[in-house]
């Protein structure tokens, strides 16, 4: 089927042109000067839209099991909540726990996600064990299964933590197959250190989780990892969630020597703090427990992070959307914070937030696009395919109603959680109409896709690498 986008103004990292968008079957087929396409197709109006690139979260974890429970998304539930919100592409974790070949986790992960996602998607896999064999693997995985991207944790020690040693031979074998080494940069070890003298004393709310992983502790980590790089002839490295001034600073530096060092950060950090939310009397402060933590508000983090956008240090926002609901979930941390399962749910709610930041005078448009549709796309290698309004690129395009407003909530949300991190917020723009691969998927209010629409994206290697 062909239609025709009309009366819109179509929104890229340069910014905003009025344009009518050509669609025919699955593809962006040709852009128009308004007024100028062929009149005899069936038209969507788009006047007073923005028409922008579908969002792509680069960052999510649905069903993942985690902290002696599994995330309460499912692949269907999530998938469908972010459409919802603007999002037609997500690229989640497949995981290889330690012992585990890091074959047979990635086909547990293609079996949770086959017939049961509303929007496209792609994986990245998360090495719990690095030794001979996985790092084997991930030349296969780049080379056959379009997996270009290798997550590792400086934190969590007995989880998922890799030490110094298998960190730096995982990053060799990336800098040799082109692969991207993301990173969850804390200092897993210390942490556990404060954690334990914390629960000595009996502090054991909520809002210690936070004051037990300073930012110092991220930083440290931050820096070690890109030394790490450095010494592994400058493999690239992607920071995920950042979250700390600190940090932000080590990342700022290596970029302005050229270092091939990219990071993300999140709307939570974007927004949200240890005092006011991580900080909530008694044991509310659990919905807002995920690691890295929320950031004390008197100190400039957020001012810090929204600069970063604007200056590329921070080239993508993603949610690290892992929802646990209170009940059940988080409350296995009542009377011990470091028993609650670690993870925000926010994969609905992304380009919404971010949007606020463009009304707000933080981003521009043009920014806003390339920080959650564009550079995901690149970074993640999926572009031009996905993450621009161009010829011969996926339909996936949302229309955004800059004069809507959107009210978060739980009453009104669409992921499975039972409770909102952004409960009660009103912000400006709505999400008006969202089309994947060609198929209105979201119309209003009403959802008209379908699970089992969304198809696995094998993915290229990163543009970004010098
Ligand atoms: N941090 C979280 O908050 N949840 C999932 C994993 C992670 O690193
Ligand atoms: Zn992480
Ligand atoms: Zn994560």
């Amino acid at each position: 089927m062909s239609f025709l986008i009309k009366g819109g103004t179509v929104v890229s990292p340069t910014g905003p042109t009025p344009a009518d968008v050509l669609v025919d079957g699955e593809k962006i087929v040709a852009l128009f000067a308004p007024g100028t396409g062929p009149g005899d197709l069936e038209t969507m109006d788009a006047t007073g839209k923005y028409v922008i690139p579908g969002g792509i979260d680069a960052h999510t974890h649905m069903q993942m099991p985690f902290g002696g429970t599994e995330a309460s998304d499912t692949f269907a539930t999530g998938t469908r909540a972010a459409a919802f919100g603007g999002t037609t592409t997500i690229v989640d974790f497949a995981i290889q726990r330690y012992g585990e070949v890091v074959q047979d986790g990635l086909a547990a992960w293609h079996a949770k996600t086959a017939g049961n996602c509303h929007i496209d998607y792609g994986f990245h896999m998360i090495l719990g064990g690095v030794d001979d064999e996985s790092l084997k693997a991930m030349d296969q995985l780049v080379a056959d299964e379009g997996i270009t991207s290798f997550k590792l944790f400086m934190a969590y020690p007995g989880v998922f933590y890799s030490d110094d040693g298998q960190i730096l031979r995982a990053m060799q074998k990336a800098r040799d197959n082109g692969a991207m080494i993301m990173m969850h940069a804390e200092n897993g070890p210390a942490i556990d250190v404060l954690v334990k003298q914390a629960l000595e004393r009996g502090e054991t709310d909520p809002y210690y989780h936070g004051v037990t992983r300073p930012q110092e502790l991220e930083a440290e980590a931050t820096s070690r990892a890109i030394w790490l790089a450095s010494v592994a002839a400058d493999c690239p490295l992607y920071i995920v969630h950042l979250s700390a001034s600190k940090a932000l600073e080590q990342v700022a530096a290596a970029r302005d020597k050229g270092r091939n060092v990219f990071a993300e950060t999140c709307p939570q950090y974007l927004y949200l703090t240890l005092e006011d939310q991580l900080g909530a009397p008694g044991f509310e402060g659990a919905k807002w427990v995920c690691s890295t933590p929320l950031r004390s508000k008197h100190e400039s983090h957020r001012a810090d992070l929204w600069r970063g956008l604007r200056t590329n240090d921070l080239a993508v926002v993603s949610t690290d959307h892992c929802p646990f609901c209170m009940k059940d979930q988080k409350e296995m941390g009542v009377g011990d914070f470091s028993k609650i399962p670690n993870g925000i749910g926010g994969v609905e709610h992304r380009v919404d937030l971010l949007y606020q930041g463009v009304v707000d005078g933080k981003l521009s448009l043009g920014r806003w696009v390339e920080t959650i549709a564009t550079t995901p796309a690149r970074m993640f290698g999926m572009y031009p395919r996905k993450g621009v309004i161009a010829p011969g690129s996926d339909a996936d395009i949302v229309l955004y109603d800059p004069s809507g407003r959107t009210r978060i909530g739980v009453e009104t949300h669409h992921m499975n959680m039972d409770y909102s991190a952004w409960e009660g917020w009103e912000i400006a723009g709505k999400v008006d109409t969202v089309i994947s691969r060609g198929a209105v998927i979201v119309q209003g209010d009403e959802y008209k896709g379908r699970a089992g629409h969304g198809r696995y994206v094998p993915r290229g290697l990163s543009e970004y690498l010098v």
